[in-house]
């Protein structure tokens, strides 16, 4: 053997031994939705906002939402409490690849909380996810003609129980 073929030689194996390496690279996730919509609102109350995300290509987890009109936003999971409707925060929630969440009122949605102006139709309110692996994404939730939440401050147990059922 040559130098030159040994020199080809080990560069054929740190090719075979790196392949698959790179294959088993983690892989960034990709987040699309479909149908999003957000309660319209007044200054100092709350809104919703609700789609369908489905997270694709990898397993991930959202660790937060924002949005630049609410003071604090959260993801909550509305559930009947013996005929009382309840929220808790599900942040993080964690995604498998091609898993989809349904947001709809009644369910898991993006609670605004104390607004910073008004949502009113024809505008479209930016809401940030940001995911672990996937990173911030913004998506634009046109205001729905649907009778904004009341501006009462919300039960104890909406604010103070963030882990609690
Ligand atoms: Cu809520």
């Amino acid at each position: 053997m040559t130098a030159r073929s040994v020199r080809f030689a080990g560069f054929v194996a740190m090719l075979l031994a790196w392949w698959p390496a790179m294959a088993q690279l983690p892989q960034t996730s990709r987040i699309d939705i479909n149908n999003p919509w957000v309660r319209s609102g007044i200054v100092g109350g709350m809104s919703a906002a609700y789609c369908t995300l489905t997270v694709r290509d990898a397993d991930d987890r959202l660790l937060s939402v924002s949005s630049p009109v609410a003071e604090q936003a959260s993801l909550h999971e509305t559930s009947d409490d013996h005929g009382v409707s309840r929220m808790r925060s599900v942040e993080p929630m964690s995604f498998a690849a091609g898993s989809t969440v349904v947001m709809k009122p009644g369910g898991t949605h993006v609670m605004l909380m104390r607004l910073k102006r008004a949502l009113g139709e024809n505008e479209k309110v930016p809401v940030t996810f940001t995911f672990e692996k996937a990173g911030p994404v913004t998506f634009y939730f046109p205001v729905a003609k649907v009778a904004p939440l009341p501006p009462m401050a919300p039960p104890m147990d909406h604010m103070e129980h963030k882990h609690g059922g």
